[in-house]
């Protein structure tokens, strides 16, 4: 029965490999200009002064996002930009091949957004089986790298894998990872394990006098989680960690960053805590960079084995019964409760506005376009697309406004803005006394790297410091237990590269 399992599991995966040399057949080729159907178009040189801006919608207000030039953002290869109603365009420099072309061209058709319903294409659906994968990989005899001895993350491990990090090149010498697919096979078949048992929102209960950080989006920057541990110090049993989302795409540091949080998280299961952002994300990855990374040292499958995984990370956290900690927003839908939150379900990717609207959307003329000009109260009725917003996709990609209400997000093209009422009620109604998200790179009004909104009831931090602008600041925040007092802390990029410095030529000890 076994062999036979096994059998089947080795001809699925030489049926999955066939179809990768297939679709590595096409990499050659170039995608210039090609006329997409709609209003989706590619083409090869992506203008510099272009501005990743979402123009039209009367409630497009926001922090960051929508004055920062996309020349400037840390991405590999494609720039994006949103037209006027919403939906995106994406420009590709360089190259592309048709398959990355012909999943990206879905991907952005939704405005950036993902659906599950549009992965048919490519790999994106494969569920890898992580366990018969681990299984039937060995490790080469010339394999110079790291090992995880019993297939345990233990200190040791993870300083050396820290280690390892410090010299990028240590990562990509020869094409030969500082850690074999096994073992990240492993790691990520053991984060699945864990994850799965778990509701999609999770307490964290921390004990008197102990510290919580809590770190904004660190988009595939190694360096700020550097400075996150310069800061905070390296994580352990007693110094607690919330990494609340998007630690991939749009920097070089995928892997470093995936497997530095993943290995604490299997060293540290119940101090260590990671919420899903919307960039963990097999759709945004087609794009962004992780999945161009990943395959650089690994292969498809150790790619789609992250994107499997990512569908298993929780949407929320709540601190000591106070905090609660989500990588977007608040759902627009009345009365949600904690309980709605923890339902949401486990390993999918959010759905997005459907393809009914979507296709409407594409036809100016039978679809009434006014909603997104229009701010909806509580007791209004709203529109279709809101109506059947999930509240996973606003735990996700929502941002607060500061008129009361519900409007159109026109800086994500297919989500919604929340106001400060919905905040009220929600933290009222949840007994929440504040809620932390991040999501939005801050350069206005005070690019300090976090701002206050809702009287104070949202805070939003983000953690790389000039994502943006090259004077944008990073922030984490600390408290200590049990009053839960915020403690805010900001660098530069000067003050990270400083202490990334300092960390490449010390020791990397835990404890
Ligand atoms: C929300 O709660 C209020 C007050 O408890 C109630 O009157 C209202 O009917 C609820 N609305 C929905 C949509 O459940
Ligand atoms: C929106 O969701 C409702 C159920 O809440 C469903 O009946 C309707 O068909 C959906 N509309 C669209 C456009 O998907
Ligand atoms: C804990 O947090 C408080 C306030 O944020 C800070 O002053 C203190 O230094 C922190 N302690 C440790 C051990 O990091
Ligand atoms: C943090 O970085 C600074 C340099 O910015 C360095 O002097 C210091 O030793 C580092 N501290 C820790 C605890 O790593
Ligand atoms: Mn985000």
């Amino acid at each position: 029965m076994a062999a036979m399992a096994e059998r089947q599991t080795l001809l699925q995966l030489l049926i999955y490999q066939l179809f990768l040399l297939y679709i590595a057949s096409d990499e050659g080729s170039v995608a210039c200009s090609v006329k997409a159907p709609g209003r989706l178009y590619f083409s090869e040189v992506a203008p510099r002064s272009e501005n990743w801006n979402a123009v039209g919608s009367a409630n497009n207000e926001g922090h960051g996002l929508g004055s920062c030039p996309i020349s400037c953002l840390p991405i590999h290869k494609a720039t994006q930009d949103l037209s006027k109603d919403g939906i995106s365009q994406k420009r590709l420099n360089g190259k592309i091949s048709h398959s990355e072309g012909r999943v990206a061209e879905k991907t952005m058709a939704r405005g950036g957004l993902s659906d599950w319903r549009l992965s048919e294409f490519g790999t994106t659906t494969m569920t890898p089986d992580l366990d018969a994968l681990s299984n039937m990989m060995t490790i080469e005899s010339d394999y110079t790298g790291l090992h995880l001895e019993n297939e345990k993350v233990t200190v040791k491990f993870m300083e050396d894998l820290l280690t390892a990090f410090k010299d990028p090149k240590n990562l990509w010498k020869r094409w030969k990872p500082a850690l074999h697919a096994k073992y990240v096979l492993i790691i990520l078949r053991d984060i699945k394990k864990h994850y799965k048992k778990q509701p999609s929102l999770i307490e964290i209960n921390v004990p008197r006098g102990r510290n919580i950080t809590v770190v904004g989006d660190v988009h595939a920057h190694f360096s700020e989680i550097v400075k996150v541990f310069n800061v905070s110090g390296f994580p352990s049993e007693t110094n607690y960690y919330l990494f609340n989302g998007d630690f991939v795409d749009r920097g070089d540091d995928d892997l470093q960053n995936a497997l530095t949080i993943f290995g604490f998280k299997l060293l540290y299961p119940n101090s260590f805590f990671i919420n899903r952002g919307n960039h963990e994300d097999r759709n945004q990855n087609s794009y962004a960079g992780f999945d161009k990374s990943c395959n650089r040292i690994y292969t498809q499958p150790i790619t789609d084995a992250f994107h499997d995984v990512w569908t298993w990370l929780p949407l929320a956290h709540r601190i000591n019964e106070k905090v609660l900690v989500v990588h977007g927003g608040l759902s627009p839908h009345k009365n949600v409760t904690l309980d709605d939150i923890r339902r949401e379900p486990r390993g999918v990717d959010p759905k997005t506005w459907s393809d009914e609207l979507y296709l409407l959307r594409e036809r100016d003329d039978v679809f009434d376009l006014d909603f997104k000009n229009r701010v909806y109260k509580p007791d209004d009725k709203l529109p279709p697309p809101y109506q059947n917003e999930s509240i996973m996709l606003s735990l996700l990609w929502a941002d607060p406004m500061d008129k009361n209400g519900v409007a159109f997000n026109g800086q994500r093209g297919g989500c919604t803005r929340f106001g400060p009422d919905i905040t009220e009620n929600f933290c009222k109604r949840n007994k929440i006394e504040f809620v932390i998200r991040s999501h939005e790179p801050i350069d206005s009004p005070s690019f300090e790297g976090y701002y206050l909104k809702h009287g104070g009831r949202i805070i939003t931090i983000f953690t790389v410091a000039g994502y943006c602008h090259q004077e944008s600041k990073a922030a984490i925040i600390q408290m200590q237990a049990p009053d839960m007092k915020t403690h805010i802390i900001v660098w530069s990029t000067e003050e990270r590269q400083e202490a990334f410095d300092s960390f490449v030529h010390e020791k990397v000890k835990l404890k």
